[in-house]
């Protein structure tokens, strides 16, 4: 009787503890639960702070409140924006500051696609794929690479992304959007 309430105990302290770890593991601001504060993070918030066609789920809501003072609004967003470990878009080698993607994350985004059209695996990861996901919908595909390029081109031509500067973190291809990129 007694070792069975011990083994119930340890039991019970194990799953504890493994619930104590998956809520230490929940970090506020990492909206798309990749485990990293991203870009990608950023600019959902952002959007949904200035899209009416774009919504975050109730439980994204709960993790994008990353000041946790009750409400989701461009302080939130401007924060993420700050502490973001990776720019949106910046999906390999890194050369992401300021905000831009540069031709190899353009490339990786369309080998990604290509592999994805013909049902062959290609090793993005969760973070990667957030990344690559530059129009937020959920999918790594050629309209992300255009974005990709686009950001690329402008910022060769020293027109940077200057709605990044206003706040805007997102990028968008609708004309009437404040974040309309082309
Ligand atoms: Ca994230
Ligand atoms: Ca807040
Ligand atoms: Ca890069
Ligand atoms: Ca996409």
């Amino acid at each position: 009787m007694k070792k069975w309430m011990a083994i119930l105990t340890a039991m019970t302290m194990m799953s504890a503890s493994m619930m104590s770890v998956t809520a230490a593991e929940a970090v506020q601001g990492d909206v798309d639960q990749d485990g990293v504060l991203t870009g990608h993070d950023a600019a959902m918030v952002s959007r949904h702070l200035l899209d009416d066609s774009y919504t975050l789920t109730e439980e994204q809501l709960a993790f994008a409140d990353i000041n946790e003072d009750g409400t989701v609004d461009q302080t939130d967003a401007d924060m993420l924006y700050e502490v973001q470990e990776y720019h949106l878009g910046d999906v390999v080698d890194g050369m992401n500051d300021p905000w831009r993607p540069h031709i190899s994350d353009a490339a990786a985004i369309l080998e990604y696609y290509a592999h994805k059209a013909i049902g062959k695996e290609y090793a993005f990861t969760e973070l990667q794929k957030n990344l690559a996901d530059l129009d937020l919908d959920g999918d790594a595909d050629m309209s992300d690479a255009h974005f990709a390029l686009m950001m690329y081109a402008r910022i060769a031509a020293s027109l940077g992304i200057a709605f990044a500067d206003e706040g805007i973190y997102y990028c968008s291809s609708d004309i009437n959007s404040p974040a309309h990129l082309m």
